[in-house]
């Protein structure tokens, strides 16, 4: 190999204070494992030296502790975008230690190359397999990199021995021009392909590599439980009934599945959902699940950014890539998330809500209106462009203490335009041709816990007195999350003062 073979110690000291740093990977999976360690270690150093040392970082979606939690530990990151889900980097953002900003997953390579954020000044992608001309096979999660690596002065790669050269065929590249002259993105089905199978660096920029061997530390779902199995049951009896209806055809649509416990539930009932044919997904992330469905013949193509699968399941997937190359395709986020393309496939959206009120506004990113959880990822770009959107959650958590049903959201980040279909353990409600009130009593009646349903129907009437296409009594609205505070349990409320 004609690039220098660096230590991640010696890649580290490429990247100085207040860059812009881009790394590759998307959910964790396919982001850097060693060099970020690095840049924290050195961060530490300088520190201890009294030296100012802190980057900014830009990712695909939210990475694992290798880079995140190493990085926020050394108190090393300034500015952090689009995504995030670990904890420690959590602790420091809702502090303002580090200052995270949330975007909708699809808009960070556009943002970057229309120059919203400055420059990128370094680049830190992990590959499969890299030749003389800067050619590369990119690993597990496809991300933002082909945008940080054409605009970054410099590019350091982290080359991973562990991960197959045959990963060559899973990727599909594409770089959209930019507006003015954007042009269609032209994919009219999910397993269409209209890039490149490998991403060209330019190599008079890449300033070393390093090899690594480890797996993407990707932790396993929480197996399904007796709500989430409920929940799961809920959306493939919808899916079904739309089918037999005729609203979804009859040879189905591209399915969209988000992260957590609930999305993996929701995918795993789609295994016995026998009535549902064999179908397709158009999404960003493809987890443990949605393999199982493919071994299981239910999954017939997976679009999507990263494959976001435990140590066990990237084993079984290396060892079998025969098997799921035919059956995947890796994008950029800004294509597997794309508007144009999920409003012209049809793709029936699957996203999960921390609460959602009466009138059809979901939460998705704020616990109790202030602490950020992990961020609104591509929940967006995919509800607002949905053939049906589906939101689910369950009715309750902490043991019922916090109704995911509430008067009025604490937090909106996808507004009752945007949400067609609301489904927890407790049932279904169908928002689609409903004004608010019709909506307010759909939901009441079908999603709140038996625990809440008075309550919510108090609140109901009481704003209905203050009149409005959505009423509400502003003044009470938010007594669902003051009582949390105050007493730790929502079921407290009472709404008589009001009266
Ligand atoms: O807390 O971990 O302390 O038990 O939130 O809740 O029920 O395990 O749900 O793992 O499916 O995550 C919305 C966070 C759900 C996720 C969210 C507490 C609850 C628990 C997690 P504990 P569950 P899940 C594509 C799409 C936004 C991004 C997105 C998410 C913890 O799905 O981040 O959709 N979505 N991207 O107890 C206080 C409430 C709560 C609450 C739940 N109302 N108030 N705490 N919790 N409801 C993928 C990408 O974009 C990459």
């Amino acid at each position: 190999m004609k690039f220098p073979i660096l230590t991640p110690e010696e890649a580290a000291e490429y990247v100085k204070n207040g860059d812009n740093v881009g790394l590759s990977g998307f959910t964790a999976a396919g982001t850097p494992k060693v060099i970020p360690v690095a840049i924290a270690e050195r961060a530490k150093k300088l520190h201890e030296e009294g030296k100012a040392f802190k980057i900014n970082v830009f990712t695909g979606a939210s990475t694992n502790d290798s880079c995140d939690g190493a990085l926020v530990r050394a108190d090393a990151i300034d500015k952090r975008t689009p995504y995030q889900s670990h904890s420690d980097l959590r602790k420091s953002l809702n502090c303002h230690s580090t200052h995270y900003f949330d975007l909708h997953l699809s808009e960070l390579a556009q943002k970057i190359r229309y120059g919203f954020y400055g420059d990128i000044d370094v680049a830190i992608i992990e590959v499969a397999d890299i030749e003389d001309d800067g050619t590369v096979v990119l690993g597990t999660g496809v991300g933002n990199s082909p945008t940080f690596t054409k605009l970054a002065k410099k590019v350091l790669i982290e080359l991973n021995e562990k991960l197959p050269k045959e990963m060559k065929g899973l990727h599909d590249i594409y770089l959209p021009q930019d507006p003015p002259v954007r042009s269609e993105i032209p994919i009219f089905k999910a397993s269409d392909r209209v890039g490149s199978p490998v991403l060209k660096i330019d190599p008079s920029k890449i300033v070393g590599v390093v090899k690594t061997s480890r797996l993407d530390d990707i932790k396993p779902f929480t197996e399904p439980d007796e709500v989430t199995k409920h929940i799961s049951a809920n959306v493939c009896k919808f899916l079904i009934e739309e089918l037999h209806r005729g609203i979804i055809p009859a040879s189905f649509l591209p399915l969209q599945s988000g992260v957590g416990n609930v999305a993996n539930a929701v995918l795993y009932g789609l295994a016995d959902a026998k009535e549902i044919p064999p179908f397709e997904m158009y999404t960003e992330v493809i987890q443990d699940a949605v393999l199982d469905l493919m071994k299981q013949g239910r999954c017939k193509f997976g679009s999507t950014c990263s494959l976001t699968i435990s140590e066990h399941m990237e084993e079984e997937f290396m060892n079998n890539l025969d098997f799921y190359k035919d059956k995947l395709c890796l994008r950029p986020a800004e294509i597997s998330n794309n508007p144009e393309v999920v409003r012209r496939l049809g793709v029936i959206t699957m996203n999960t809500a921390l609460e959602a009120d009466i009138f059809g506004n979901i939460n998705s990113t704020h616990v109790t209106g202030t602490k950020m959880m992990n961020g609104i990822g591509g929940s967006g770009d995919f509800t607002r462009n949905a053939y049906i959107s589906i939101f689910s959650c369950p009715s309750v958590t902490k043991g019922g203490k916090i109704s995911n049903i509430v008067p009025m959201v604490s937090h909106v980040d996808h507004s009752e335009h945007s949400v067609d279909i609301l489904i927890t353990d407790q049932g279904i409600a169908d928002l689609r041709g409903k004004d608010p009130i019709q909506r307010a009593e759909e939901i009441i009646k079908n999603c709140a816990s038996p625990e809440y349903k008075g309550l919510l129907k108090d609140y109901l009437k009481l704003s209905e007195s203050a009149g409005g296409q959505t009423p509400h009594r502003l003044e009470a609205s938010l007594s669902f999350h003051t009582e949390f505070l105050d007493s730790g349990d929502m079921r407290n409320v009472n709404f008589s003062k009001y009266c």
